[in-house]
């Protein structure tokens, strides 16, 4: 059992090291900041939600892709977001573990930019394509691949 000690907000410290073996990331609650679940070592698996999105303003997109020439989820495709205040770029890896797996779509967390200008998807069939408009913060953007 590992120590832990709680404040008069009701949360909860951990205070030993754990042997986690696996985690997902993925936002569980649904506030749009990423949660953890771990599997442990001879433990319970521990749910971690993080409260950031409680704490301050977040501003985030998913991109979930939609691949048609490529493979059907876009593995292995390049994302780059654009913001007025600096761009992210991620790749498409699948976010797989040993023995876990996270959500597909590709998080990016965009710290004070409030609005995304421009989203380039670079396909593993070669191709390029670019999203300028109807991209809302805070959500999902689907992408298909043109065909
Ligand atoms: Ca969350």
């Amino acid at each position: 059992m590992r120590p832990m000690c709680a404040n008069r907000a009701g949360e909860i410290t951990v205070m030993a090291a754990a042997g986690s073996r696996a985690g997902a990331l993925f936002d569980l609650d649904g506030d749009g900041d990423l949660d953890l679940v771990t599997s442990d070592f001879n433990a319970a698996p521990q749910v971690l939600i993080s409260n950031l999105a409680q704490v301050r303003q977040i501003n985030w997109l998913q991109v979930q892709l939609i691949g048609t020439s490529s493979n059907r989820d876009g593995l292995g495709a390049l994302v780059k977001v654009e913001t007025a205040r600096g761009s992210y770029t991620k790749q498409h890896d699948g976010k797989s573990g040993y023995l876990s797996q996270s959500s597909l779509p590709l998080y990016f967390g965009l710290g004070e930019a409030d609005a995304v200008t421009r989203v380039e998807v670079r396909w593993p069939s070669g191709r390029t394509q670019v999203v300028a408009q109807g991209i809302k913060v805070n959500g999902t953007l689907r992408i298909e691949e043109p065909r």
